[in-house]
């Protein structure tokens, strides 16, 4: 990391992060204003609605319903096609920061871009994701990556998203999962969260990012938490600056299979140097462009 984005990186857990955040909007008004103006031109259901509303007030919504389950069905079945894959992902990865975890999709991956018309790209700009998010911050999203990680046991002991944190990506950070296979126990490693009121109640502790159980329920009363314990197909999406969570606590002999497309609202904070996760084709619209940054 270097020193400017080090920098940014600290503002932007603290409660300055507001006002840095609005100089950077100066520089980026009309793009700002586009977004907005378009997502004012979607057609929105009264259930999307209702979920935007969930996730602005609660941190999270649950979407399942939102699906069309034949999709829903299409993109479980390419997840199983990706984890038949696992051992020759597991190869290109030297996975020392998150050992429990393996990316199923950079294979299919070109000079490091996934085409838009990837299905698992697709499931991601899809109207009732996009409807949702786009009412939840009044502006059409950034798509910043999509991931199809397998978590599964090491026997070591909790690290990095193991353990409780917020995203810092920037100032508001919407995740959306889909389950890809049943997540019903608790060695099934669940996404464990506290909605945004409870994780209000803990606060930023200045010197850390990651925090251990013991800590979090000196502040947080243990009954606070969200444990998505729910079978394959289940989907969710999450405010992950506003709330605490954690997950992939696998036990021996389990394995989870997420999907995860993660939305920002523009312009990013930290500068990330023309990053061009998706490459557009023929079929891509203007809202999808928008969407990926193209
Ligand atoms: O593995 C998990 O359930 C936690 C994932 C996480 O922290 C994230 O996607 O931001
Ligand atoms: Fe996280």
């Amino acid at each position: 990391m270097g020193l400017m984005s080090r920098a940014l990186w600290h503002v932007n857990r603290s409660p300055l992060r507001w006002a840095v955040k609005a100089g950077v909007n100066t520089w980026h008004l009309n793009e700002k204003r586009e977004r907005r103006r378009q997502a004012l031109l979607l057609d929105v259901t009264a259930a999307e609605r209702a979920k935007a509303d969930d996730l602005n007030r609660d941190g999270y919504a649950i979407v399942t319903d939102l699906i069309d389950s034949k999709i829903q069905q299409q993109i479980a079945a390419a997840g199983q096609v990706r984890l038949q894959n696992i051992e020759s992902a597991e190869a290109g990865q030297n996975s020392t920061w998150k050992k429990f975890w393996v990316r199923l999709l950079d294979a299919e991956m070109e000079n490091g871009q996934l085409s838009a018309d990837n299905v698992f790209v697709q499931y991601a700009l899809q109207a009732p994701v996009i409807n949702v998010i786009s009412a939840a911050l009044g502006e059409i999203p950034w798509l910043d990556y999509v991931l199809l990680s397998y978590s599964r046991y090491t026997g070591e002991e909790l690290a990095s998203s193991q353990l409780w944190h917020r995203d810092h990506d920037d100032v508001r950070v919407i995740k959306f999962f889909s389950y890809l296979t049943d997540v019903e126990e608790d060695g099934d490693g669940p996404f464990t969260f506290l909605p945004r009121q409870a994780t209000d109640k803990f606060g930023y502790p200045l010197l850390s990012s990651h925090f251990p159980d013991e800590q979090v329920f000196s502040k947080v009363p243990r009954s606070d938490i969200k444990v998505m314990k729910a079978p394959r197909l289940a989907a969710f999406m999450v405010d992950t600056t506003k709330c605490l969570h954690m997950g992939s606590r696998m036990g021996p002999g389990h394995g989870r299979l997420l999907y995860t497309a993660t939305f920002f609202c523009f312009p990013r904070m930290v500068p990330t140097q023309n990053r061009r996760p998706f490459f557009a084709t023929p079929n891509t619209t203007e809202l999808q462009k928008l969407i990926m940054g193209l």
